[in-house]
């Protein structure tokens, strides 16, 4: 019984700091883009080289979108974060694979001043080659099970190519802060622990360009948001 006291009343002050004004983080974010508007066309890749192992056609894989134009690999974040939250330490392994001659994932998030573990695991040179215009340019050719790590300095959103194979294009989106999101094959994304307020969102796509939204959210809310995107 005693026990049970001591875990009530820790369990009252714990609830008291988190309702105390000024400090609650109860509050999130949780949204989806979509495209409106008329589906550009999906284009395909005749592959004519290394076919043993890249095949004899690639999906660009620049439009991800559900039967109901949820938008995948959407790059989501708060223009405005609470405050403290800027520069994360890098928290856990950030990796870009090189697999059946298709970046995987093709849409990676790390902290400023992260690194990205570019992976191979085909039998067959890849090359990373990206020319950013605030991180370190970067040219290195990669056999099959050598790891690569870049580190990116500042935030920035990098291209990485495969010179070797044209139609191989990957992102590295280098955050400022903590509230960054890549939208799923849903196309949902979510910021959690927030304080209430007005957020502004920023969202990024390869293919549809930018877009944005806000959102007001109270104290132990759910701010919930649909970002539309259309064709350029
Ligand atoms: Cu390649």
């Amino acid at each position: 019984m005693r026990g049970m006291q001591v875990a009530d009343g820790l369990c009252a002050l714990l609830m008291g700091l988190l309702f105390a004004p000024g400090i609650s983080l109860g509050a999130s974010i949780k949204g989806k883009v979509v495209l409106v508007g008329p589906v550009p066309a999906q284009k395909k890749i005749d592959v004519t080289i290394d076919q043993y192992v890249c095949g004899t056609e690639k999906d660009a894989g620049d439009l991800l979108l559900s039967p109901q134009k949820d938008l995948r690999n959407a790059v989501v974040w708060l223009e405005n974060p609470p405050a403290g939250t800027l520069a994360p330490a890098q928290s856990s392994k950030v990796e870009m694979d090189q697999n059946g001659c298709v970046f995987i994932p093709r849409v990676v998030v790390v902290p400023a001043s992260g690194t990205v573990d570019f992976l191979n695991s085909d039998r067959l040179l890849h090359n990373i080659h990206a020319t950013p215009k605030l991180n370190v340019s970067f040219n290195r050719t990669q056999p099959k099970s050598r790891t690569i790590p870049i580190t990116f300095e500042k935030p920035e959103i990098v291209r990485i190519n495969c010179d070797l194979h044209s139609w191989m294009v990957g992102w590295v989106v280098v955050a400022a802060h903590s509230y960054y999101a890549i939208t799923g094959a849903d196309g949902q994304f979510a910021f959690d622990n927030l304080p209430p307020g007005q957020y502004k969102l920023q969202v990024w796509h390869e293919r549809l360009g930018t877009a944005q939204a806000s959102v007001t959210i109270g104290d132990q809310q759910a701010g919930r948001v649909t970002v539309e995107m259309k064709a350029p």
